[in-house]
């Protein structure tokens, strides 16, 4: 399976990564903790050292507990600084906030009630990942109001937007940014599955057939992955007049249950050294 998916905007906002990236002191990678390896954009532990970036892992709701504690002692091994972030739990946040924001200068006593407005420095990070991987929702929660547009739809924000976060914090809202060529192999289900990309660049049966199969939902055989899947068409009634279900419907209805976590707390990845991707042809 290959994903073939190149919004103009992305194409644009990945041309202008470098830049982007060069305006501020701090760089937020956001990846999804249930992927934590398939959804980092993997150029940037290349173009921003660790000291500078935070690696963010968001749906931490969403994810296996223990896989996620795996997860952050695998990236902290490798010298990155990691936080695991969840939606419904905005303390988790803070530690993000603690380490862009530098203590400020304690005040004399002398001066205490004057304000020390040249003290003030502003710090800037931008935050950068896949589509749909909560770069929006991390800069809301850390601005505690709704600052950026979020949907839960591969390619929301559209273009760079700076985002004053408080008084000496400003963040830099980015659209997701892909990989130029078609992703391919474990990756592209991987991506598919979490919705990383829009749901009209990847045949939805197979990823949901795909699912079945790695969540262990049936037999390791193709067949009882799509006897399954009908099984599950049926129970939701998505019958068509002929009598067979509704594939596409039924594949969409599973993969949107897996994303909001009616299948309960999983994660799809588990830590080992990367497979190294199919190497693109023609
Ligand atoms: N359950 C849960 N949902 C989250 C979390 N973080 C983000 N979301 C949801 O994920 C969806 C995508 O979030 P956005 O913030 O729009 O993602 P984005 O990375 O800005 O997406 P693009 O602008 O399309 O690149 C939204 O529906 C959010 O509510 C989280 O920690 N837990
Ligand atoms: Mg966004």
């Amino acid at each position: 399976m290959e994903i073939r998916w190149q919004p103009g905007h992305l194409v644009r906002a990945r041309r202008e990564l470098r830049l982007l990236l060069s305006q501020a002191q701090w760089v937020l990678e956001v990846c999804d903790a249930r992927a934590p390896q398939a959804s980092r954009e993997r150029r940037l532990a290349e173009l921003v050292p660790p000291e500078r970036r935070i690696l963010v892992l968001s749906h931490g709701d969403l994810a296996d507990p223990a896989l996620t504690r795996r997860w952050v002692d695998h990236f902290r091994a490798q010298g990155e600084q990691v936080q695991v972030v969840r939606l419904d739990r905005p303390t988790s946040y803070q530690g993000i906030r603690r380490r862009l924001t530098p203590p400020r200068p304690r005040q004399d006593a002398a001066l205490r009630g004057i304000r020390l407005g040249a003290h003030v420095t502003v710090q800037r990070a931008v935050v950068v990942g896949l589509p749909n991987v909560g770069k929006s929702t991390l800069i809301n929660v850390l601005a505690r109001r709704t600052r950026a547009r979020t949907e839960a739809r591969a390619g929301t924000t559209r273009g760079p937007q700076w985002i004053r976060v408080s008084e000496g914090l400003e963040i830099l809202d980015t659209p997701g940014i892909l990989a130029p060529a078609g992703i391919r192999g474990e990756r592209a289900y991987l991506l598919a599955a979490l919705g990383l990309v829009s749901d009209r660049s990847f045949p939805v049966w197979e990823v949901a057939v795909w699912l079945v199969t790695r969540l262990g939902l049936a037999g390791p055989e193709r067949d009882e992955a799509e006897e399954a899947l009908e099984r599950m068409g049926r129970r939701w009634g998505l019958v068509a007049k002929g009598g067979g279900i509704h594939a596409e419907q039924t594949a969409l209805r599973l993969l949107q249950q897996f994303r909001r976590g009616r299948l309960g707390r999983l994660t799809l990845e588990r830590p080992e050294p990367p497979q190294p991707e199919p190497a693109a042809s023609g």
